[in-house]
């Protein structure tokens, strides 16, 4: 079984829209998904606030490859541009975290560097992950840490600013829940 913890966010357009969008791309292979979080744009770029979530998708063949390439296609389904690095997108669909059979996988690959190598660092992306799975572990270089240690480690200031939403018919489900 292959299961990808994805990262998605959006803003510009109609955001949640957008991310609605990949979460019926994945259908049933969604096994988790977190709220939808409002959150402070990271970065160099001055730009609107993002929302983010994250998804947790499973199915028992999918290479990393593959789940990047399904993301891509969202992106280009919400006609994604890119146009400045960290500026505004319609839709970003980030693959955080690949295990395989219950290993993760760990590639220094440029084009798909796993799990992502600043996933630990971002609010945005912990949070949400938390939300969606309150025992989630991410392997990073210095061993795996749990997300929930990661998410106490983080600027009280970057931490308050990722806002829970309450969106209509966007179902949280936590991981553990089906
Ligand atoms: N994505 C970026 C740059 N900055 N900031 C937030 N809050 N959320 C994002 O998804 C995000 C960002 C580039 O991928
Ligand atoms: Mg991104
Ligand atoms: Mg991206």
């Amino acid at each position: 079984m292959s299961r990808a913890v994805l990262s998605i966010g959006a803003n510009m357009g109609d955001t949640v829209a957008a991310l609605r969008a990949v979460r019926d791309h994945f259908g049933d292979r969604v096994v988790a998904a977190s709220a939808v979080h409002a959150t402070p744009p990271w970065g160099p770029v001055a730009q609107d606030d993002f929302d983010n979530a994250v998804l947790v998708v499973e199915a028992p063949e999918t290479s990393p490859r593959d789940w990047l390439e399904e993301g891509f296609a969202c992106e280009r389904a919400a006609d994604r541009t890119r146009e400045v690095r960290w500026g505004p997108r319609t839709l970003d669909v980030d693959v955080v975290s690949v295990s395989v059979d219950g290993s993760v996988v760990v590639d220094d690959d440029p084009d798909l560097t796993l799990p992502h190598p600043r996933a630990h660092l971002r609010a945005f992306v912990l949070i949400p992950w938390l939300d969606a799975d309150p025992d989630a572990v991410l392997w990073t270089p210095t061993g795996e840490q749990a997300v929930a240690d990661l998410v106490e480690g983080l600027p009280a200031d970057e931490r308050v600013g990722v806002r829970r939403r309450d969106v209509e018919g966007w179902t949280v489900v936590r991981e553990g829940d089906r």
